[in-house]
């Protein structure tokens, strides 16, 4: 060995053990995670989110340092899953209607009038039903379920007024991106038209469509109460939301780190619920004093009995029926 490749050696050795002692040194470097929301800042799932962060920043000394950017800002809600599922994105918030198409056994939950109430909702999805469905999410998707958010009951909202499913005959109604919910309008004698949720507004405005579909803080917070201004209450569906972790971004965590995330999302979501509640009251409260017309669905039965040839669809199957009967037996 030549005395140059003897020194190149000893600074190369002297160089590693350095980096080691000041890596074993320092504290864990801060992660940044990415989050996508698709709701404004005030949104119960955005505020639910940010406490989620703020709660696994406290508990991991700030090493996890969550930052949602609400609003869709990181792109609409089908690219986002798509970054998701690769870990271009860490963390997110969906209704579950757009992943109906990637995973089947979604539909079931998007299903209408599935659930009785709020707590059948709140049962279903914190119990085993919703364990097996966080599980094939994962499989399938590549991103692990932490907890589940509210989102209330859907109903339809038009520009000009709705009472009975006959006055939906031709209508043009906005849909997720999902097979399901295509038949379901279909099923009304309207028309679907898949449409990303931020382009709802300017299709109403335009008359691009007649209507959509939403609950009353989403119909309140995107403003679509200004160019659709009758809501009638159907309450057609009960489809509730996911909080996800990325699968890449969950497998480079420790098992510690795991837990507090977990633990700090169910919080959030508590929170998320309570918030829910009372964003739905306030959300109807605001557009009725903005002067929109709510019909009230006193009768869903015709509405019900339409739509009831989509459970032959979509849960026909063994495995999609035993679905279906496990949810129902949820008391
Ligand atoms: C909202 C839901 C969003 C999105 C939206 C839509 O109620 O929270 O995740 O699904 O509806 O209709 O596109």
């Amino acid at each position: 060995m030549s005395d140059r490749t003897i020194a190149k050696t000893l600074a190369g050795c002297t160089l590693a053990a350095a980096a080691a002692i000041l890596i074993s040194a320092a504290p864990a470097a801060a992660q940044e995670w990415r989050g996508w929301n698709i709701h404004v800042p005030d949104y119960p799932n955005s505020r639910g989110l940010d406490r989620w962060g703020e709660l696994v920043a406290q508990r991991s000394n700030n090493r996890i340092r969550m930052r949602t950017f609400h609003s869709a800002q990181l792109g609409q809600q089908d690219e986002a899953i798509q970054q998701l599922r690769l870990g271009a994105i860490d963390f997110a918030n969906f209704n579950l209607s757009p992943l109906n198409n990637l995973v089947p056994e979604t539909q079931v939950l998007t299903l209408p009038f599935i659930f009785r109430d709020v707590s059948h909702v709140h049962k279903t999805v914190d119990g085993a039903v919703g364990d097996e469905l966080a599980r094939l999410i994962e499989a399938r998707l590549n991103m692990v379920v932490v907890s589940w958010f509210d989102a209330g009951a859907r109903s339809m909202y038009t520009r000009r007024q709705v009472r009975t499913p006959a006055d939906m005959q031709g209508l043009k109604i906005r849909v997720q991106t999902s097979d399901l919910w295509v038949d379901l309008v279909r099923a009304l004698g309207a028309n679907a038209t898949p449409l990303p949720f931020g382009e709802v507004y300017t299709g109403l405005q335009t008359g691009v469509i007649d209507g959509a579909e939403n609950n009353w803080p989403s119909y309140e917070s995107q403003r679509h109460f200004e160019v659709a201004r009758f809501y009638a209450t159907t309450e057609h569906s009960n489809v509730p939301e996911i909080v996800v972790v990325s699968k890449p971004r969950w497998d480079r965590a420790s098992p510690a780190d795991r837990e507090i995330l977990r633990t700090a999302a169910r919080e959030a979501s508590a929170y998320q619920r309570q918030l829910w509640a009372e964003r739905e009251k306030s959300s109807r409260d605001k557009v009725v004093a903005a002067g929109v017309t709510v019909t009230e669905i006193t009768d869903r039965g015709p509405w019900q009995q339409l739509m009831a040839p989509l459970y032959e669809k979509y849960a026909g199957a063994p495995n999609m029926r035993a679905l279906v009967d496990r949810i129902r037996a949820v008391q």
